[in-house]
């Protein structure tokens, strides 16, 4: 009987998508990907210069793949939108010899012949028995290079693969939404200083979490006592997450609308805290939830909040009900 009227309810849900609410967005993955409509896919250039596994890793953080061209036509659409847009010569693809030296195959196990394989002029050469992965020049020819030099590269995600988030109306599968709260939540399992936690927040639609009740800062110590984070490896500070409240203007506020952190609506500070006499600017909450002051520059977890947009997404008001089920329950 529930699962029957979850069901039409998604369908309803789904059709008034498809016909109204949910259009605009269907092109949109993430703020600082771009949308080619020639090829129905996202793309981001990372200027950053990574070795050939930092960079598929870094795509695939984003929720992307490290970019290949699947065909002629991709390949000049891509190399179109990077000669506008940067100068370098030349960007690691997802290509490499995962398996057999000079057997070349895409991130996704697809051998390169079916996809892009117009080689430089004597390549691939596997010049001095080291070359594994593989970068695209400007001109639109291919060499092998050594996998841990380190070059700027392009992620790419499919709008075929793009999932819709249905709960929390972005396309990030990461967020989950909190009833109680009526808003979503992510908590990131790498790393980062404050800044780049702000930063990743924001293209992702959300902010560094700003916890304004007793429930919110509950909730979000349970996320964290959850999160599976014992086993990240790594030079960051254990024990607390970054949230999106900095000193500022001599005070302490809150990221939102710069709010001081007092009218908040939660200021539980840990004992001691704030204890870095000015030297730590920025906000963070200990694994327990009380607040801590710490350095920008230490690295964190950190925890993004995203608001539903309660006027696009009506139907949340009108189909309450619809987030007790699964999104995909019944489908
Ligand atoms: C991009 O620029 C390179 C070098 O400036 C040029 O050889 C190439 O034809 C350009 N490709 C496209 C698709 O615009
Ligand atoms: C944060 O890390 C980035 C590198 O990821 C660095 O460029 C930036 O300067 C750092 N910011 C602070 C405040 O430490
Ligand atoms: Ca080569
Ligand atoms: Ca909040
Ligand atoms: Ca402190």
């Amino acid at each position: 009987m529930l699962s029957l009227k979850c069901f039409i309810v998604l369908f309803v849900l789904q059709y008034i998508c498809q016909t109204t609410y949910c259009q605009p967005n269907l092109k949109f993955f993430r703020k600082d990907y771009k949308y080619i409509e020639d090829t129905k896919a996202f793309y981001k250039i990372h200027t950053l210069h990574r070795t050939w596994q930092e960079a598929k890793e870094r795509c695939s953080m984003e929720g992307a793949t490290l970019f290949y061209p699947d065909d002629d036509d991709e390949a000049n659409v891509v190399i179109n939108y990077w000669n506008e847009t940067q100068p370098f010569s030349w960007v690691y693809i997802g290509i490499s010899t995962p398996n057999v030296k000079q057997v070349f195959e895409t991130v996704d196990g697809v051998p390169i012949t079916d996809v892009y394989d117009r080689w430089g002029p004597g390549e691939p050469n596997d010049a001095g028995g080291v070359e594994g992965c593989v970068i695209l020049r400007r001109d639109g020819t291919l060499n092998d290079d050594q996998c841990d030099k380190k070059y700027p590269f392009i992620c790419k995600k499919s709008l075929s693969t793009l999932e819709w988030n249905v709960y929390c109306d972005i396309p990030d599968q990461g967020y989950e939404y909190v009833k109680k709260l009526g808003r979503c939540y992510k908590f990131h399992l790498t790393p980062m200083n404050w800044t780049d936690a702000f930063t990743v927040c924001n293209t992702e639609q959300s902010y560094l979490a700003v916890i304004n009740s007793q429930d919110e800062a509950d909730h979000l110590v349970a996320m964290t006592k959850k999160a599976p984070k014992d086993n990240v490896e790594g030079n960051y500070v254990r024990g607390a997450v970054h949230l999106g409240f900095q000193f500022k203007r001599n005070r302490w506020q809150t990221i939102i609308k710069n709010m001081p952190l007092p009218d908040s609506g939660y200021t539980n500070w840990g004992g001691g805290q704030p204890d870095g006499k000015g030297e730590e600017k920025c906000g963070s909450m200990f694994y327990n939830g009380h607040l801590n002051d710490i350095c920008c520059d230490q690295s964190l977890f950190f925890i993004c909040e995203h608001e539903i947009d309660l006027l696009r997404n009506s139907y949340v008001l009108r189909f309450g009900d619809v987030f007790t089920a699964k999104p995909h329950d019944g489908m």
